[in-house]
């Protein structure tokens, strides 16, 4: 077992049976143009969580441990789109509609697609989702019961609203999850602070706040990992 000095107490895992997940490290998210900036957010906000995240999925891949990325969007032909996301707010675009980096929130736009920085490389998952939560409407319990995974070190933006919800639906199925701190951001500093906060509240009611750098010094650099590697979601590619 590894232990991970985090809130409320040590996060402890067994390395055979952790994944990372990247959650939403989107352009539509974290670039100017994007879906995230149609909204009137300020995007630069979240750019602190790459260096940290990097890192951490350095980490990982030298493992051999299981990465799964997420990636919020839609059909282009918007036939999963609920009319009560589609009209809420009151943006400047509208998901669906044209943006400097394509449709906003569509699959296959340059927009849906991730960060450069934390692309993922061949062999990890990549999980397309309709919704905030991760395992809404889509297949990802079953990837993660498929690789015997029941650890979760989760990273991702934002904190307050993807993040917060993937890790309320782990928790109900019995996953654990560490959630990094510095590599999970918001545009609202107050509403990152409060989602931390409430996840390791009340002894651990969704789970663990920890930091990449404790993660990091936690892992000893001979431990070797024996899972095998994971499949790519072969519906929609980077
Ligand atoms: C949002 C997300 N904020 N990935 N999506 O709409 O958190």
């Amino acid at each position: 077992m590894i232990t991970v000095p985090a809130d409320p107490f040590p996060f402890a895992f067994d390395p055979d049976h952790v994944a990372l997940l990247c959650i939403d490290f989107q352009r539509d998210f974290m670039e100017a143009g994007g879906f995230g900036e149609s909204l009137g957010n300020d995007v630069s906000r979240l750019r602190s969580t790459i260096e940290p995240t990097g890192r951490v999925l350095d980490l990982f891949r030298r493992q051999g441990w299981p990465v799964i990325h997420t990636r919020e969007g839609h059909r282009p032909d918007l036939t999963d789109l609920f009319a009560a996301k589609r009209d809420r707010g009151n943006p400047t675009l509208r998901i669906g509609e044209e943006g400097p980096m394509g449709r906003l929130l569509v699959r296959g736009s340059a927009g849906h697609g991730i960060v450069p920085e934390l692309a993922p490389v061949e062999g990890e998952v990549v999980l397309d989702k309709p919704g905030k939560g991760s395992f809404y409407a889509t297949d990802l319990e079953t990837i993660l019961r498929a690789r015997g995974i029941t650890s979760l070190v989760v990273t991702g933006v934002t904190t307050e609203v993807c993040v917060q919800s993937t890790v309320r639906e782990a928790n109900d199925r019995g996953f654990e999850s560490l959630i990094l701190a510095d590599c999970t951001g918001s545009y609202f500093p107050e509403f990152h602070q409060s989602a931390l906060a409430m996840f390791s509240a009340q002894g651990g009611i969704v789970g663990w706040v920890g930091t990449s750098d404790a993660l990091l010094d936690a892992v000893p650099t001979a431990t070797a990992g024996t899972a095998a590697a994971t499949t790519t979601d072969e519906e929609v590619g980077q």
